[in-house]
């Protein structure tokens, strides 16, 4: 039976030793609770590392940690201390994350960090080659472990592996900083399926991938090689129930139960009713923009003095990678800031700032959520905030206002929150104002809205979703294999092909059976290519027609001394046994006139794109154009020829990259047709990449044998992956019997 495999670089489970003893508590953060109904029963195993470096580990106690561990469901990566400051403090925290958070001035470029970052990387992988077996779905997590689906993918090239990458991606002109971006990419599309927490981090990396790797992407399916990425997103959600039920029982709770936070939060209450709690939490974070916010505050207080002694700002800062000089810094900044409008604005009865920098239990944090009236959450970016949701579940009487950055993942899904620009001051401090004299019914209409929402898509839900749709890409996958071209299928094609009196092939040139080059002049033949085609050429009883779409200048200095039969111009000349091109269909070329000078001017404004001119067509190439510039210009010429055209009989091809204008009554369908009807052919067959050649696989009659070159949507019976696996197929009917 199949199972599935999590991988995040920290285990769901906490380690204690004491005196040789090892304790391990399940954690019960947010990845942890959401995986539940993933990571359940014995068909799941979680890997990560411990939190303890191997110098931490306490001699000979190894195996029993794996032992308790693995009461748990989850098996540990071995980490030296080296590697945990290479791999973890080093390039996860001082080169990706500051990176993604668009801080691109605390990123550190360090070729040490990023080959530990690498080989630890491939630690990861290998534990999970070792643990995997080829039915078996890998769920990898996070920034710190992005090499690792292309190391088992190597390795394992038909198992299932999802990504999901819980911080932001941050745009192209941000990540093409980096000096290892594309073997990034490359080590996050060793998944088959990548998600993120919103469209815009998923528009982001498509962006990256088209830029960097050039490769092809279509609505949100990258092709590489023989297979298909998907990418998408997944706003992750919370454990709401367990938020709302804790919120729920801690209203119940009578005097003696409640914990000395609550009742000093009580306290507060009774001695001013009318003051209000503004609740600030996150991990200390650059990222989370507590300074800004505390600057914000006094300014605040500054514009509206009226509101001093009545509201309270309680700031609780998690530590978090203190190791790291960053955040040393911003933990000084903040102590400081703290300080300062303490001392600025505190009266005797009044501290405007309560501050707590540490990690505080469960039942303390709903003591904060239940208790303030507001939720004040500014971060400069944030891949979700999962704590702009919690405060919101748990407010069992749909009071309370939620005050979010429009830079958080979750103002996506949080529109009825207030959203602000957490560089506006002015946008700020009109928000708490607002926040402060918003009417309880607003608050509650609000709030149910977000409520629903947060129920509906809570953490399992989303889990549920990612697993889903990772688990549907392996079907589409073996519905195209199913598609694919076989050993044995190719075996039955070529019986076919040797049983048959009369047999002809149609092979499209340009990305069938050559690569594409930035110069289409450049793709010229290669010598192992002449050597294969005069072979097939000399078989008995056997037409091969090369067609294209090319002019006949290029082909026929190609191939005309091969002697090879050639159809060219999508089917305008035909040149048979090495005769001179004779026209196929009679065409006109004077509507050239009219649209050259159009395109001229999208060569103009398009930098990268140039005009081939055939003699009865013209072709605007923009391969070599921005790709998402390049998409957007074609549609434009599209919709710009559409109009100019209609009353000719023209049409308009939309190819690999290339749009090409000719007559209406040419196409590689109609072309081939002619030379089929010429015959008593008993065997057809047609291979091709293109938009083009789909009017081959559509007229040719249905017992041909067509076969397309690539993932794309077609009417040919057949995919094959790559010009190699082309060659290798054609090679086959050269084989004596
Ligand atoms: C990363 C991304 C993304 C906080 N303080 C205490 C405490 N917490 C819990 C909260 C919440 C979690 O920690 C924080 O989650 P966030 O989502 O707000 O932020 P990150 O830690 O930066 O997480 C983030 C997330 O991954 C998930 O994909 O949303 O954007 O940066 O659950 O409740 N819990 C306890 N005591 C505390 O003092 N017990």
């Amino acid at each position: 039976m199949s199972k599935t495999i999590i991988i995040s670089n920290r285990l769901p489970v906490q380690l204690k030793i004491d005196d040789r003893q090892i304790t391990a508590t399940p954690s019960v953060g947010g990845l942890a609770t959401g995986m539940k109904s993933v990571h359940a029963g014995g068909d799941s195993l979680w890997i990560g590392w411990s939190g303890l470096t191997d110098e931490e580990i306490p001699d000979g106690l190894s195996p029993a940690i794996d032992e308790a561990l693995a009461k748990h469901g989850s098996s540990k990566v071995s980490l030296t201390e080296e590697e945990v400051d290479g791999f973890y403090y080093g390039f996860s925290n001082r080169t990706i994350w500051p990176l993604y958070h668009y801080f691109l001035e605390y990123s550190e470029f360090e070729l040490d960090s990023w080959n530990i970052y690498k080989s630890v990387n491939q630690k990861f992988a290998d534990a999970i080659l070792d643990k995997a077996g080829d039915d078996d779905i890998i769920w990898v997590h996070d920034y710190q472990l992005m090499l690792v689906p292309q190391m088992v993918r190597e390795q394992r090239p038909n198992i299932s592996i999802g990504f999901f990458l819980h911080i932001p991606f941050p745009s192209y002109e941000i990540f093409r900083t980096l000096p290892w971006r594309k073997e990034v990419l490359q080590g996050l599309l060793g998944a088959d399926l990548i998600g993120f927490h919103t469209y815009d981090y998923e528009r982001h990396f498509l962006s990256s991938v088209r830029r960097l790797l050039r490769l092809e992407v279509s609505f949100n399916d990258i092709h590489l090689d023989d297979r298909v990425i998907k990418v998408d997103s997944f706003p992750m959600g919370i454990d709401y129930k367990k938020f709302s039920e804790a919120a729920k029982k801690h209203h119940e709770n009578k005097e003696e139960d409640k914990s000395e936070l609550q009742k000093r939060l009580d306290r507060h209450k009774q001695n001013q009713p009318e003051a209000k709690f503004i609740l600030s939490i996150d991990r200390l974070d650059y990222s989370k923009g507590i300074a800004k916010r505390l600057k914000a505050f006094e300014y605040f207080l500054n514009k509206h003095p009226q509101y001093k002694e009545k509201v309270r700002l309680i700031v609780l800062a998690v530590p978090s990678r203190s190791n790291v000089p960053q955040y040393q810094l911003l933990k000084k900044e903040i102590d400081e800031l703290v300080g300062r409008i303490n001392g600025e604005f505190s009266t005797v009865s009044w501290t405007p700032i309560w501050y707590f920098y540490r990690s505080m239990p469960f039942n303390n944090l709903i003591d904060l959520y239940t208790s303030s009236d507001i939720a004040w959450l500014t971060p400069i970016r944030d891949g979700m905030n999962l704590v702009a949701k919690e405060y919101i579940a748990t407010r069992t009487d749909k009071t309370g206002v939620l005050i979010l950055s429009e830079m958080a993942g979750s103002a996506n899904e949080m529109n009825e929150s207030l959203l602000i620009n957490p560089n506006n001051f002015e946008e700020i401090s009109d928000a708490l104002l607002q926040a402060i004299t918003m009417p309880a019914e607003e608050q509650q209409a609000r709030n149910s809205v977000l409520q629903k929402r947060l129920e509906r898509y809570n953490v399992e839900k989303w889990a549920n979703d990612f697993m889903n749709s990772l688990m549907e890409q392996k079907k589409n996958e073996s519905q195209h294999k199913s598609r694919r071209l076989s050993t044995n299928r190719t075996n039955r094609i070529v019986e076919k092909y040797r049983a048959a009196n009369r047999k002809l092939l149609f092979l499209d040139y340009d990305g069938t059976l050559a690569g594409f080059q930035n110069d289409p002049q450049k793709a010229s033949p290669d010598k192992e290519l002449y050597v294969l085609l005069d072979k097939l050429a000399a078989m008995k009883n056997t037409d091969m027609y090369l067609i294209s779409g090319r002019d006949k200048e290029t082909f026929s200095k190609w191939f005309l001394p091969n002697k090879y039969n050639m159809i060219v111009e999508h089917g305008v000349w035909i040149s048979q046994n090495g005769e001179d091109f004779r026209m196929l269909e009679n065409v006109k070329k004077d509507w050239m006139d009219k649209i050259l000078p159009v395109l001229e001017s999208f060569v103009d404004r398009t930098p990268g794109s140039f005009i081939e001119q055939k003699n009865y067509s013209l072709a605007w190439h923009y391969r070599n154009t921005d790709p998402d510039f390049g998409l957007k210009r074609a549609t434009e010429l599209n919709t710009v020829l559409t109009s100019l055209i209609a009353n000719d009989d023209l049409s308009v091809l939309n190819g690999n990259k290339v749009m090409e204008i000719k007559s209406s009554n040419v196409n590689k369908g109609r072309a081939a047709m002619r030379v089929f009807s010429e015959k008593e052919y008993d065997f057809v067959f047609a291979i091709g990449d293109d938009w083009t050649d789909e009017f081959m696989f559509q007229e040719l009659p249905d017992w041909a044998t067509t076969v397309k070159v690539g993932r794309h949507k077609t009417q040919a019976n057949f995919y094959v992956d790559g010009i190699s696996k082309v060659r290798e197929l054609i090679e086959r009917f050269t084989e004596e019997n």
